[in-house]
């Protein structure tokens, strides 16, 4: 797992070296290049790994992932929204640049990842247009964006269990099931549904682990502003407590276990992700 993630930096630099030069290159540099988990396109490779596929020709697939989930963390720190200081121990792009230049990251990051997919020409063109289907589907008005949205609406609607999973499944869950189903539409096409499945699992139980970070975590530890308590957020960990949220992700990673069980696949490289997920302390 170390060398593929250090696949996806080295790749990821590649990407963004051939910006022009100027203030939007090096805020995308700043943000890019700044020692995230890289959980999704480990997840893409995990997969790919899985089904015993070499995910060296995919890495830039697996990386413009990663360039969309930079550009919503960029744009959820602005003071529109969450107004963070702090992302990944550093100040977040707004601070350490302006709020222009922050917006200006974010959407060249956002478009820039579709130029990545669609010009992976090694991919068939059937293929290649689903990879793009699924990314922009998880990204945009049915995915994160409509999660984001949701999450800042101002509707009067109380709080409730049923209305934040909705939130979570949209804002953290999408942009976690794309990339699963992005190498499942690569290697086996049956096996797309149960990836999905699989992300959605995945990104509910790590929302509700994000959200216990914000009250059992520190900042130096996490690297980010615990904005929750300012921003008053309802989370799972206000509406049900610590241990009924714990109980709660412990059933989401056991949901992952059954889908699991279910394909034919060699479960270790996945398996191996999923426990540093789960003992996850950032
Ligand atoms: C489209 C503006 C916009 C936002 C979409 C993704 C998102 C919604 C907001 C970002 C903040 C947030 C709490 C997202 C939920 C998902 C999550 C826990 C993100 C953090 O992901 P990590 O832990 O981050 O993988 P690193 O820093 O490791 O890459």
């Amino acid at each position: 797992m170390q060398t593929t993630r250090q696949d996806i930096e080295n790749t990821l630099r590649e990407i963004v070296d051939r910006m022009p030069e100027g203030t939007l290159y090096e805020a995308a540099k700043y943000a890019l290049l700044s020692g995230g988990k890289r959980l999704r396109p480990l997840l893409f490779c995990a997969v790919l790994e899985s089904y015993r596929i070499d995910p060296k020709p995919y890495l830039e697939i697996a990386s413009s992932v990663e360039m969309i989930h930079n550009y919503s963390l960029i744009h959820d720190d602005l003071p529109a929204m969450d107004d963070d200081d702090l992302r990944r121990g550093r100040p977040t792009v707004h601070r350490q640049f302006d709020e222009a230049t922050a917006i200006l990251t974010g959407d060249a990051l956002l478009t820039d990842a579709f130029k990545v997919l669609a010009s992976q020409t090694h991919i068939k063109p059937v293929r290649l247009s689903r990879l793009i289907d699924i990314l922009a589907t998880h990204s945009g008005s049915h995915g994160i964006v409509h999660g984001q949205s949701l999450d800042l609406a101002k509707d009067g609607q109380p709080p409730s269990i049923e209305r934040l999973r909705t939130i979570h499944i949209h804002k953290t869950a999408r942009l976690l099931q794309a990339p699963l189903m992005m190498a499942a539409t690569l290697v086996n096409d049956k096996d797309i549904k149960t990836w999905q499945s699989v992300g959605e699992s995945l990104g509910l139980a790590f929302q509700i682990q994000d959200d216990l970070l914000e009250i059992t975590g520190a900042e130096e530890t996490t690297g980010k502003s615990m904005s929750d308590e300012r921003n008053k957020k309802t989370t799972y960990a206000t509406l049900l407590g610590i241990k009924k949220s714990k109980a709660l992700i412990d059933e989401e990673f056991a949901q992952v276990d059954r889908l699991l069980e279910g394909l034919a696949i060699d479960k270790a490289p996945f398996d191996s992700l999923l426990k540093k997920i789960k003992n996850r302390h950032y």
